[in-house]
């Protein structure tokens, strides 16, 4: 069983069975159901994780000139969504889970968010009505940030740039910015700024992280690469699912939890990096 320690900041996963993790769906409801049916079609053993980055796809008015560097064209659907993603939350319990994103954060007090809004949780919000956004406020603060497990790998939203020594200190960390920083601010906050914004994250940095997490590769989006997956250094892979990516190219990755993974390499060497489509 997956369980949440750390006063829920981290996601505990089995030692045995099938993982499953895709990245940064921002409201397509297509790869959304793509990627719950290959969980399902892997049995009652599987777990699936979503890194964050759920919420906020671009905006209609793009429809009509979509532009190239958002790869194949959709709608943004987070509110139904969310809806697929709860639902099977409760289908399946203990088994489908998802990670505090930057976008996420932004419901709840982080940075705002403008790619394609100039403020993107109050635009979803008010999609949702009074009652649909304060269901995802909550849905949100009970995120966990990272999600471990004992085949070495570590799961987070952004590159692992943030800087702590245990994940006590994750526990201890504020999910609410006392006042809404800019991005730039909050980036200067080496735990959670770092941990839903970094781009980058230096060999030093990633090694760190993960010796705090206790595992060997950090599996995470955040960024777009275009090709599907990117790794960095001996202990990164940065995986595209779905934002900014067409379709051929978009992947997830399905992990065998009682295997070993000793770094990024290993990860893709096992061809555990697939294809979402064909
Ligand atoms: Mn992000």
């Amino acid at each position: 069983m997956s369980r949440l320690t750390h006063g829920g900041r981290v996601l505990e996963l089995p030692a045995h069975g099938i993982l499953l993790v895709g990245t940064d769906l921002q409201g397509n409801l297509a790869d959304g159901r793509k990627l719950l049916e290959r969980f399902e079609a892997e049995g009652p053993d599987a777990q699936l994780v979503l890194t964050g980055d759920v919420v906020h796809g671009p905006h209609d008015d793009l429809q009509d000139a979509w532009p190239d560097f958002l790869g194949t064209p959709y709608r943004d659907e987070t509110p139904a969504l969310l809806e697929l993603v709860w639902q099977a939350q409760a289908r399946f319990p203990g088994r489908v889970h998802a990670l505090l994103g930057n976008h996420e954060h932004s419901h709840v007090g982080g940075p705002v968010t403008s790619k394609f809004h100039d403020d993107e949780a109050q635009a979803l919000e008010a999609r949702l009505g009074e009652a649909g956004a304060a269901r995802l406020r909550a849905w949100v603060a009970a995120l966990p940030w990272v999600a471990t497990s004992r085949c070495g790998v570590v799961l987070c939203h952004a590159a692992p740039g943030a800087r702590f020594r245990s994940l006590s200190e994750l526990e201890r960390a504020a999910l609410v910015p006392v006042e809404r920083p800019s991005i730039d601010a909050f980036f200067e906050d080496e735990v959670l700024g770092r941990l839903l914004w970094a781009r980058r994250a230096s060999e030093a940095d990633a090694e760190a992280f993960l010796r705090a997490c206790g595992g060997n590769v950090a599996i995470f989006g955040h960024d777009v690469v275009r090709e599907g997956y990117a790794v960095e250094g001996a202990q990164q892979l940065c995986v595209s699912t779905s934002f900014g990516l067409f379709d051929a190219d978009k992947r997830y990755v399905r992990l065998e939890l009682a295997s070993h993974y000793d770094d990024a390499r290993s990860v893709e060497a096992s061809g555990a990096i697939l294809p979402l489509y064909g």
